[in-house]
């Protein structure tokens, strides 16, 4: 009896640290990122308010239905309650709230859209979403893109790549599956052929919309070794839910390096694998 109840004493202390709340309670899906582990706190402290809030409304409701009911009251007061409490209360959520999006939410965002890593310490790719699938292009071996031009762009060339330029000769291009090493930022220029879609990694923490004719940059950090579902986050179509063929495949890297390899000259300008 003794054990059960330490048991279950552990369990509920467990239940409220920041990774027991966020996946016991809140079940939050798998989290396979360093970035993201800010936004499942952040997670954490917005449940944790919303529970002081549902238990202390819930008090305070109980508390009026016994203070004010008939019987206590034959007559009605028509001055009310002239307590300051309520307001000094209201000020200390709204205050509460102001600090968890100016000192925790804001500092997420501004981080995650300004802390790119430099180019040559990423895995960079190049992603072109479409009605309904996602092209990606890696350097290859020189780490530089070859040259693309906008008239270049073509049906069987959604990212304009100039066949004539030599750093663009061990460029990759891969369809729907795209792989990523363990424990490396990686850094993709997210763009769109045709209409808005948006790039959302679940487990990684991440969301960014594809515009046609921006080149968009952001970041996440792999920490798991693992095939990673993408979904677009935009209706783009009657296909839309067929883009959820895309996958982020994080390996250890020599098999980062092997898969590299055994895709270099792939990208003789054709979309599909
Ligand atoms: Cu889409």
């Amino acid at each position: 009896m003794k054990e059960t109840f330490s048991a279950i004493g552990h369990w509920i202390a467990d239940a409220f640290t920041l990774d027991g709340f966020a996946h016991r309670v809140l079940g939050l899906p798998e989290l396979a990122s360093a970035n993201g582990q800010a936004v499942d706190n952040l997670m954490v402290y917005l449940h944790w308010l919303m529970l002081a809030l549902l238990v202390g409304w819930s008090l305070y409701f109980a508390y009026v239905l016994w203070r004010f009911n008939a019987a206590r009251n034959r007559r009605a007061d028509y001055e009310g309650s002239k307590s300051k409490i309520p307001s000094y209360v209201e000020y200390a959520i709204v205050g509460i709230e102001a600090l968890l999006l100016v000192g925790v939410a804001l500092p997420i965002w501004a981080k995650n859209v300004d802390n790119f890593p430099k180019p040559d310490e990423a895995t960079v790719i190049q992603v072109m979403a479409q009605q309904f699938a996602w092209n990606a292009r890696y350097p290859g071996d020189d780490g530089h893109f070859g040259r693309q031009e906008m008239k270049l762009i073509a049906e069987n060339n959604v990212f304009g790549v100039d066949p004539a330029d030599a750093a663009g000769k061990d460029d990759i291009q891969v369809f729907n599956e795209m792989h990523v090493p363990v424990n490396k930022p990686v850094l993709i220029y997210l763009s769109s052929k045709d209409v808005i879609h948006s790039f959302k990694l679940v487990a990684m923490r991440i969301t960014q919309d594809a515009i046609p004719g921006l080149r968009i940059p952001f970041t996440f950090t792999p920490t798991k070794v693992g095939r990673f579902q993408i979904e677009c986050a935009q209706l783009c179509g009657n296909g839309h839910a067929a883009m959820a063929g895309g996958f982020i495949v994080v390996d250890t890297p020599e098999a980062f390096a092997s898969w590299l390899k055994s895709k270099t000259g792939s990208s003789s300008s054709t979309s599909f694998e």
